[in-house]
């Protein structure tokens, strides 16, 4: 099996990524089949516990309240609905439930108890349970843990440079710090990002090189193409071609050899060739359910005939990782600190957020 390397650099991925795609999807899934069994792909379940009226003003998303999307604003689940949801989940054939909330950051407070007990919830289902709630403090990440976690996902995005052109309101290194106060646990790590929002290929090698970079590297790694979305600062982009997810999926693939690469947002664009070749090339993983956080998603029927058409099965849970304990909100040794951490606001001024500023302000 093959060393881990974690001194990438943007050139050599680069190289990777533009090699002729035949060496490339060669090269991919001859590393995979090392690293990992090429029929079986782990599926999850995307769960939007909160929904809309986000204060960021990342440019991609739906949920910011500043832009003018069609997106119904939800108050936070209550446990009982997540436990439902995730029930549905589990008889559909997926392994992990992964609960989104629209916030920048988590708070101590009532709310973040109630998630924490979504998570115990779902654990005692016997799933992996995921969580992506913005940024969190070591103390947040460890009562998660403690609660039965067993991914936090906070996705790089892109380059750290494309990152300043589409989010304002915080910093690549407040994601880098999320990540590693996660890593303090033993919560996996799940980080990737979007393609199609303008971006240059160095960009996508740039994100690549921080994510390989990680000592340990991602657990696993999603790579979203671009929805966009009407009322969104990113909402002419045109869609990217599929070439650039398989070349995408093949070079995480390469750079990340034991990471599952989730097959993420941007699938109902895609053929089910297209998907077929992600997974030749190195994707070994997907959201499943007819809905992503607030778009859509393909069916679970179809993705069933998909998996019967290409003799893919899906993963069992806890295959890679054994089942976390989950410690009850009586028996915590972990007291909440109430922090209040400075996240940065570098407050880079991006014309087409203000622009859908102006234009609420027009609307009002
Ligand atoms: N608020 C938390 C955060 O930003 O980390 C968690 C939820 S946020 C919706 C999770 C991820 O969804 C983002 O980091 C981004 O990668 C992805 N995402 C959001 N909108 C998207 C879109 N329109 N197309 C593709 N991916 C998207
Ligand atoms: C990730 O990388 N993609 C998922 C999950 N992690 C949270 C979210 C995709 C969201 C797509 C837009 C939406 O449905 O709102
Ligand atoms: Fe908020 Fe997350 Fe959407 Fe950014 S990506 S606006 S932080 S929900």
């Amino acid at each position: 099996m093959s060393e881990i390397k974690h001194n990438w650099t943007t050139q050599e991925i680069l190289n990777i990524y533009k090699k002729p795609m035949m060496e490339l999807l060669y090269e991919a899934a001859t590393i995979h089949r090392l690293h990992h069994d090429p029929n079986t792909v782990q599926v999850s379940t995307l769960l939007s516990i909160k929904t809309g009226g986000c204060s960021e003003d990342c440019g991609y998303c739906p949920q910011a309240a500043r832009y003018h999307t069609n997106v119904e604003g939800n108050d936070l689940m209550t446990v009982q609905h997540v436990k439902a949801q995730a029930l549905r989940a589990k008889s559909g054939g997926s392994s992990r439930v992964c609960m989104g909330a629209a916030w920048r950051n988590v708070k101590d407070g009532e709310e973040f108890d109630q998630v924490l007990e979504m998570v115990r919830t779902i654990n005692k289902l016997d799933m992996e349970v995921c969580c992506t709630l913005g940024m969190v403090t070591e103390n947040q990440a460890k009562r998660l843990a403690e609660a039965g976690l067993y991914a936090y996902n906070h996705n790089l995005d892109s380059s750290e440079d494309y990152y300043k052109k589409v989010i304002s309101t915080r910093g690549f290194e407040d994601r880098l710090k999320t990540i590693d106060n996660v890593r303090k646990t033993n919560v996996t790590v799940c980080s990737g990002g979007i393609i199609g929002m303008g971006e240059k290929v160095e960009d996508r090698a740039g994100m690549l090189v921080a994510l390989s970079t990680l000592n340990p590297q991602p657990e696993s790694t999603p790579i979203n193409a671009l929805v966009a979305v009407e009322g969104t600062p990113l909402e002419d982009q045109q869609p990217i071609e599929i070439w650039d997810m398989i070349r995408m999926v093949a070079t995480t693939r390469i750079v990340m050899p034991e990471t599952q690469v989730r097959l993420s947002a941007g699938r109902t664009q895609m053929t089910r060739e297209g998907q077929a070749l992600c997974f030749f090339a190195g994707a070994n993983s997907i959201f499943a359910g007819d809905k992503l956080l607030t778009t859509p998603n393909p069916e679970v029927s179809e993705d069933l005939k998909m998996f019967e058409t290409l003799g893919l099965n899906p993963q069992k849970p806890f295959t890679k990782k054994g089942q976390p304990q989950t410690v009850e909100a009586a028996d915590s040794k972990i007291e909440a600190l109430g922090e209040k951490p400075k996240w940065t606001r570098p407050e880079h001024k991006i014309e087409r957020n203000e622009l859908a500023k102006q234009n609420r302000k027009l609307s009002q």
